[in-house]
């Protein structure tokens, strides 16, 4: 949840009035206005092949045209050309294969964002899949439950491919998850969250420093769409797969959103949570009870870190029928593991150095061939991440490969219950000190961490360790 004194450290408390006076305007949408298009679901991408022991999916990336908004089409650049790509749907246990075939002009290098993967498949950018290529990555589904995604990590051409759409959700769900009486099939829905800068003949504009003009904001590829919803429970699975844009997401009638899991998967227990915040890369599940409202009735999803000027509507429910619910959300989820002492402290310093364009971390860009540090494999660390209140300093997602971590404190103060599950992506604010543990396992290899502010990582604010034996 966002505080007023974090959002007037993103300046943009002002947004918060917005919201106010805009919805009274989304009762009567136009035809061209927003919530003109309904919501797609991102289709649910089927195996080519299951044998005995594995699923083997195929997916080919390529140019394809979309409509995000009327004005026209958009050229994208999408996994089966979809925006954003299939799901994958995998159960824990299950190991899955993704053949992922590049029909683009540029390389990439795919990465399960969230993912405890080998080194092989975890879409370092030393890996790249040139043009005309392809490579096969193998996703063990050795971890709990959990919403993860995929997308291009090619270094300096990540920010732009992930814009231009090489994105998709990928969920990981497990046995003791799929016995708990939360929201299921047709009811539970991803919602993927991003911004874009669109031209007046529905291009994509890219440039990697003009954030401020990507003022269209789109779920599941569309800008402001509505839902046709029953008057019941819903699980939503938010996933932020926008470059920059941080989202703090409440309900037009300020009803209360019941948090269920974070980035890792489920947490120990739900949380009734006034707004739920989803930084660049972080996941967050909730479940919404429509059954307080009556079939014609709706109710819009306003984003409380809208930049100011915008409209703060990402999208709209609209009830338009009862529906027999035997959902609930139960009061206890899922237990974290144990933290254990850790034998290993390290920092990490996230600053921007403006003279010579470049994001730092430790006073240094990413190098490819340098190793910024080496871990033990097993070993219990823990990492305190701080953003100096500079000049410069401005937020910062902090995302490190292979482990999932635990918030231990946040400036010396426990983590809010929201952030207290298993994550892999934490938001440090300037003037901040996060400390975050972590766990590493028999997986060897060079791992990266960074920023997920794309724009950052893509401009250096990324670093590599090497787990050895
Ligand atoms: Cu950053």
């Amino acid at each position: 949840m966002l505080t007023r004194r974090q959002l007037s450290k993103l300046g943009v408390a002002a947004a918060v009035t917005a919201v106010a006076t805009a919805t009274g305007a989304a009762n009567h949408p136009s035809p061209k206005g927003p919530f003109s298009v309904p919501l797609p679901v991102p289709s649910v991408l089927r195996p080519e092949l299951r044998t005995a022991t594995h699923d083997i999916y195929r997916l080919v990336m390529r140019e394809a045209h979309t409509r995000i908004a009327s004005g026209g089409d958009t050229r994208i650049r999408g996994f089966n050309g979809a925006f954003p790509g299939p799901t994958i749907r995998a159960k824990r246990g299950r190991p899955v294969i993704v053949q992922q075939v590049n029909r683009l002009d540029t390389p990439v290098a795919v990465h399960l964002h969230g993912g405890h993967v080998p080194q092989p498949s975890d879409g370092h950018p030393m890996d790249l899949i040139m043009p005309g290529a392809s490579r096969a990555y193998l996703y063990p589904n050795d971890q709990p439950g959990a919403t993860l995604w995929y997308h291009d990590h090619a270094h300096m051409l990540e920010a732009e491919n992930v814009y231009r759409g090489l994105a998709g959700c990928y969920i990981l769900t497990d046995e003791a998850e799929e016995r708990l009486p939360l929201p299921k099939g047709r009811y539970d829905i991803p919602l993927l969250l991003r911004d874009a800068a669109l031209a007046a003949d529905g291009s994509l504009v890219y440039d990697v420093h003009d954030i401020g003009k990507r003022s269209t904001t789109m779920v599941n590829g569309r800008a402001t769409p509505y839902l046709r919803v029953a008057a019941r429970k819903y699980r939503f699975r938010l996933v932020n797969v926008s470059n920059d844009r941080p989202f703090a997401l409440k309900l037009g009638d300020g009803s209360p959103i019941v948090q269920i899991a974070s980035d890792g998967g489920l947490l120990p227990a739900p949380v009734t949570v006034d707004n739920v915040v989803v930084w660049p890369a972080e996941r967050a599940e909730i479940v919404v009870d429509f059954s307080r409202h009556r079939p014609g009735e709706s109710v819009t999803l306003d984003n409380l870190a809208a930049y100011p000027g915008e409209n703060p509507q990402v999208m709209r429910f609209d009830v338009d029928r009862t529906a027999v619910d035997h959902s609930r959300v139960p009061d206890r989820l899922r237990p974290l593991p144990a933290l254990r002492t850790p034998t290993v402290e390290r920092e990490f310093v996230m600053t921007t150095d403006m003279a010579h364009d470049r994001y730092l971390i430790n006073g240094r860009p990413f190098d490819m061939d340098r190793v910024d540090f080496r871990v033990k494999a097993g070993a219990e660390e823990r990492w305190t991440i701080t953003v100096p209140e500079d000049t410069y300093a401005m937020p910062h997602t902090f995302h490190t490969h292979l482990a999932q971590f635990r918030v231990v404190d946040r400036n010396g103060k426990p983590p809010a219950p929201e952030e207290s599950g298993l994550k892999d992506t934490v938001a440090v604010l300037p003037g901040e000190r996060v400390r975050v543990q972590l766990r590493f396992t028999s997986y060897t290899g060079r791992y990266l961490y960074h920023c997920h502010m794309m724009g950052h990582s893509a401009m250096g604010m990324m670093g590599q360790f090497e787990v050895v034996r």
